[in-house]
């Protein structure tokens, strides 16, 4: 068997069902082995979004996505994506073909070293030598990329090691020296988190992406219904926890909710779930958490410490764990009651907020409109975004129900994230209506996937809110620099609804709340990918927000 042929039986092996990609000369055997393979190839317009697809199939599935590119310049379009996934702890596998053996080092046409740039953004980059290492390579691959801390992985296949011939053996066990990842939590450590719990009389849940990785979402509901204790949840934790439940608080950090950023702050005690502490969720590392105890939760034990010393550190799955937790929890304490000073504390705050933080005066808003995409979109409905102010309003107004059906670039910040990873997660869960709350110029990066989502019969929505602007980035200068604008008009150009129909979509301009409403309905029941422009005042900020470099305590209200 070739080594193209035992890649593409090891992926199928694995269960591979989709893979993204677009092909080259370095990787013209993997194609020809594609042929009549039993995996659906799609064909991408730009690695990139490759890359971006794979990752957006991969949070909705919970196990790897897989992506394809020649060597060279197509594997480095991979590489955003690949960072991104990275940064948010999301298990992609990456196939590139590579020059031949003889070639490498040599400058050879289409030569890069792509090991070389991955490395610092992969769990792990292979390169096969010969055809009979693929089927152990791929199995390690998947079993890196989905196991601890999930993560993307790299395969990198010389041409020749492609063609050539060998027999081959396909593991059905793997085990890689040197990576144990821990799975099952340390009882001792549980017993502490137990005592520290207990004694606090402000406890708050702060629960981040490892949660909705592990699917913990019903622990996490246990834990919090038991203790009665608000939750707050990073922006990567967002829909860890359902944000209609009379505990929820909604995100904290930079994109974070008022009273959420108030309320973590006044606690005196932080049950931290499978979360980073990134400097976005809390600010300044050197005042968040300040005379609290903190008990920190999370699969992977280089997290523990590294931003934040902490009191408890529970290492291990955050399914486990918590399971564990609650029983020993239960044992300890009856439900308690849901009224007490600081669940009031939590209303008073919630208040407060709601009555400070004034709504922009105008007929169509980012925050109306996502309040109606809300109120429109079914529960279970999926969303992703792009980067700046779309991506911070939807933190803010777009209320997440369903565990796990919202995701955004949340480590890495790559505009031109969302549309791509919405036809993944679309992939992944055909029958879900996917929406992509979608900036213009993040739009602008990626918008060519508008042939995939229709060729491929994949149809989401872009919910465009359209400033003509890089908005968050004219929104910094109109804060901090004066508005001494600079390098982010986008003159209402292009045409989106043009845009859309061009590549056979549909394309609705919404003017007003109440087009809006038709627009959203409409795009709901479309078979074909639906762009709805909505122009938004280019003058309408975000509040509130918290400035970089600066603490939670320090985020700005606005008016
Ligand atoms: C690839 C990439 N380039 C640049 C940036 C820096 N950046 C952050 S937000 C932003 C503006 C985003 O504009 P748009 O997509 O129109 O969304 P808006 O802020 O207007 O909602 C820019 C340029 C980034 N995050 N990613």
């Amino acid at each position: 068997m070739s080594g193209a042929k035992a890649l593409i039986s090891a992926l199928e092996k694995e269960g591979v069902e989709v893979i993204f990609g677009l092909p080259g000369g370095a990787n013209l055997p993997i194609y020809d082995a594609l042929v009549g393979a039993n995996v659906r190839h799609i064909l991408v317009r730009h690695e990139q979004s490759a890359s971006h697809m794979a990752d957006g199939y991969a949070r909705i599935k919970r196990k790897a996505g897989v992506c394809f590119a020649t060597s060279g310049p197509g594997a480095t379009n991979l590489v955003t994506g690949i960072a991104t996934a990275y940064a948010d702890s999301s298990p992609v596998v990456a196939v590139t073909g590579q020059v031949p053996l003889n070639m490498i080092g040599k400058d050879a046409f289409q030569e890069t070293d792509i090991i070389g740039v991955a490395n610092p953004c992969t769990k792990y980059a292979f390169q096969p030598r010969s055809p009979a290492e693929i089927p152990e390579t791929v199995k390690k691959a998947f079993y890196i990329a989905e196991s601890g801390r999930p993560g993307p992985v790299l395969v990198d296949i010389p041409k020749d090691v492609q063609t050539a011939e060998a027999e081959m053996k396909f593991p059905d066990l793997i085990k890689v020296r040197g990576y144990n990842p821990s799975t099952e939590a340390d009882l001792s450590e549980v017993g502490r988190a137990v005592e520290l719990i207990l004694k606090a009389e402000k406890p708050i849940i702060m629960a981040g992406g490892g949660v909705i990785l592990s699917g913990a979402f019903a622990e996490l509901q246990a834990l919090a219904e038991l203790l009665m204790v608000p939750v707050v949840t990073t922006f990567k934790g967002k829909g860890a926890f359902p944000e209609n439940h009379p505990l929820a608080m909604g995100p904290i950090g930079m994109h974070g909710h008022a009273e959420a950023n108030k309320i973590i702050i006044e606690a005196d005690c932080i049950l931290a779930i499978g979360a980073r502490f990134s400097d976005r969720s809390v600010g300044r590392f050197d005042e968040f958490g300040k005379g609290m105890s903190i008990i920190h939760m999370d699969i992977d034990p280089a997290e523990i410490g590294k931003n934040k010393s902490v009191d408890v550190a529970i290492v291990g799955d955050v399914k486990s764990s918590l399971k564990t937790l609650v029983k020993l929890l239960s044992k300890k304490i009856p439900k308690r009651a849901s009224e007490s000073p600081w669940l009031r504390r939590r209303k008073e705050l919630i208040q407060y907020f709601s009555e400070t933080i004034k709504d922009y005066p105008r007929d169509i808003t980012a925050k109306k409109s996502l309040k109606k995409l809300r109120e429109l979109l079914p529960a279970k409905g999926i969303v992703t975004t792009e980067v700046g102010q779309c991506q911070m309003w939807a933190s803010l107004h777009f209320d997440v129900i369903a565990p796990g059906t919202f995701f955004s670039s949340t480590g890495l910040g790559t505009m031109g994230f969302g549309f791509p990873a919405s036809i993944g997660a679309k992939a992944a869960a055909p029958n879900v209506p996917v929406v992509d709350i979608a900036g213009d110029g993040s739009f602008n990066m990626t918008e060519n996937s508008l042939a995939v989502s229709v060729l491929d019969k994949l149809p989401v929505i872009v919910f465009l809110m359209n400033n003509y602007m890089l908005g968050m980035v004219a929104q910094w200068q109109r804060t901090f620099y004066g508005r001494r604008y600079s390098g982010v008009h986008q003159h209402n150009c292009p045409d989106y609804v043009k845009i859309a129909e061009a590549y056979g979509a549909q394309g609705i301009r919404a003017q007003s709340m109440t087009e809006l409403e038709k627009a959203i309905k409409s795009a709901l029941k479309s078979d074909v990918a639906t762009v709805i422009d909505i122009p938004i005042d280019p003058d309408e900020d975000v509040y509130p927000f918290v400035a970089p470099g600066t603490g939670l305590k320090d985020m700005i209200v606005g008016g």
